[in-house]
């Protein structure tokens, strides 16, 4: 299994990056990234660690990590929307896009500083002699920086989304209410490539690429700025973005990306002091000590863990669901982004103990129902276990939830979990998705993050632990410890 998923993630690197799938999806992916390069760091820490800088070499001057990085040396059709439509170079060029590489204007789910620590972690010697947190902590600060700022359109700290595609679970049932209010893009304004390479019958609907191509296409004219500002004049008065969405699993994880930052600057802050303690100090009184920006960050963390628990909790349905920012309103579907908190060492223990409950109820079949969790509650009419983000179960958010699991004290659930997750992976030809109740693949074979996790969940290391409660520093809590 190891020498099988190690042959797909050498297939896709492309020398400086891994590609999710060769024919699907030729270019660089931003979550894709992040997700690989927790698979890679047990094969090649190297290729890793240049897999995560390749993606930050592409940031833009306002912070964000574009959600594709395309590689010129691939056709420009070769996948819609490709660079002429972004034309990030031009439109992008006020908020600081890169002038030598083409991206997209889109973020994706800021897993980065989770995949750097991670990274930092499998070889601590090698990458303290290479600097590698020093040089990425700047570009991970900034990047959270620009969601922090930028995003916050609910002024309460979360991170909004303007874009399914930005919640890299594209065409989830919970986007139907926001969606139904953009007006679909002329039939001749896109092309799809998609089909040419996945079954229509596994991918989203020319309706939901319409609207995906109006929404990409208003925000480019936009010059990719902001999404506006809930603010003064009520919800979605005030919106430039059409979509405007609070999703609980971006927000998750970007909490997470916070603490993990929070080690990054813990550690580098404890290299610099042990280099100085070999340097006598200079003779006078000590310099005043500077603030400690990683108790800042750790606290800020758990002060957005509570933000999260009052702005997408609903203590009735046992889950966390998303916030449209035009009507105010909690979207009543339930998708597994609801469940994805569980990843948070700071989740209250009753929050923690109703979201393993959902998660092994009737909706989402951890206990039997389903073989893998579904990426959609399995008792709604919009349940599909076929297509794509509707049904299908996703082995990035199994394993996200195979975590979270064991930080809440359920082993015996996340070794099951752990271990249908590698049958599935193996015997499906390391899928992109699978129907959630045989395991049978969908979508593209040999693909990245399947792969690439497989290899993490087969090498043991990874798991969370909660400690004595929160991700204080010195705590058994240290984030992947
Ligand atoms: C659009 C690359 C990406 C994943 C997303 C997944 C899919 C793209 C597409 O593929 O999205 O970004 O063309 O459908 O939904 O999660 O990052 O693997």
């Amino acid at each position: 299994m190891w020498q099988r998923a190690a042959r797909v993630l050498r297939a896709n690197w492309t020398g400086t990056s891994t590609v999710p799938s060769r024919d699907l999806y030729p270019h660089q992916w931003s979550w894709d990234s992040a997700f690989i390069a927790i698979g890679l760091r047990h094969l090649s820490p190297l290729r890793a660690q240049v897999e995560l800088e390749t993606l930050l070499s592409a940031q833009w001057g306002d912070g964000r990590i574009p959600h594709i990085v395309f590689n010129d040396a691939v056709p420009p059709d070769a996948y819609f929307p490709g660079p002429d439509f972004w034309r990030s170079t031009e439109a992008g060029r006020a908020a600081g896009a890169p002038a030598d590489v083409q991206t997209s204007g889109l973020v994706q789910p800021p897993v980065h500083a989770l995949a750097a620590w991670l990274v930092h972690r499998a070889d601590p010697g090698l990458f303290r002699a290479r600097s590698f947190l020093t040089r990425v902590r700047p570009r991970l600060a900034a990047w959270h920086g620009y969601l922090l700022r930028d995003r916050d359109v609910g002024g309460v700290g979360l991170a909004a989304v303007l874009h399914p595609w930005e919640t890299g679970m594209d065409n989830s049932p919970c986007w139907e209410a926001p969606l139904s209010r953009v007006e679909p893009a002329e039939r001749d304004a896109w092309r799809r490539a998609d089909l040419n390479h996945g079954a229509a019958r596994d991918r989203p609907t020319d309706l939901d690429y319409g609207r995906y191509v109006r929404l990409a296409t208003e925000y480019r004219d936009r010059g990719y700025a902001g999404g506006g500002d809930v603010g003064a004049g009520g919800y979605g008065r005030q919106l430039a973005a059409s979509f405007c969405v609070e999703d609980p699993a971006f927000n998750a994880l970007l909490i997470t990306s916070e603490c993990a930052l929070a080690l990054i600057e813990a550690e580098i802050d404890a290299e610099v002091e042990s280099e100085s303690g070999t340097v006598a100090p200079p003779p006078g009184p000590p310099p005043p000590k500077t603030p400690d920006a990683s108790r800042t960050r750790h606290a800020r963390a758990d002060a957005l863990t509570q933000v999260l628990v009052d702005r997408l909790w609903d203590p009735v349905d046992e889950l966390f669901h998303c916030r449209d920012l035009r009507s105010g309103r909690l979207i009543a579907e339930r998708g597994v982004a609801g469940l994805i908190p569980l990843t948070l060492p700071a989740l209250p223990r009753d929050i923690a103990a109703a979201l393993v409950r959902t998660a092994a109820g009737p909706r989402f079949g951890l206990d039997g129902a389903a073989r893998l969790v579904p990426s959609h509650d399995l008792t709604s009419a919009a349940f599909d276990p076929y297509r794509y983000w509707r049904g299908p179960a996703w082995f990035n958010t199994n394993w996200l939830l195979e975590k979270g699991l064991r930080l809440h004290g359920e082993a015996a659930r996340a070794d099951r979990l752990r271990r249908t997750l590698l049958d599935v992976a193996g015997a499906s030809g390391f899928a992109e998705y699978v129907d959630p109740y045989t395991g049978r693949a969908r979508g593209a074979r040999g693909f990245g993050w399947t792969a690439a996790l497989t290899l993490d969940l087969l090498s043991g290391r990874g798991g969370l632990s909660a400690g004595s409660g929160g991700l204080s520093e010195g705590s058994e809590g240290e984030v992947w410890a």
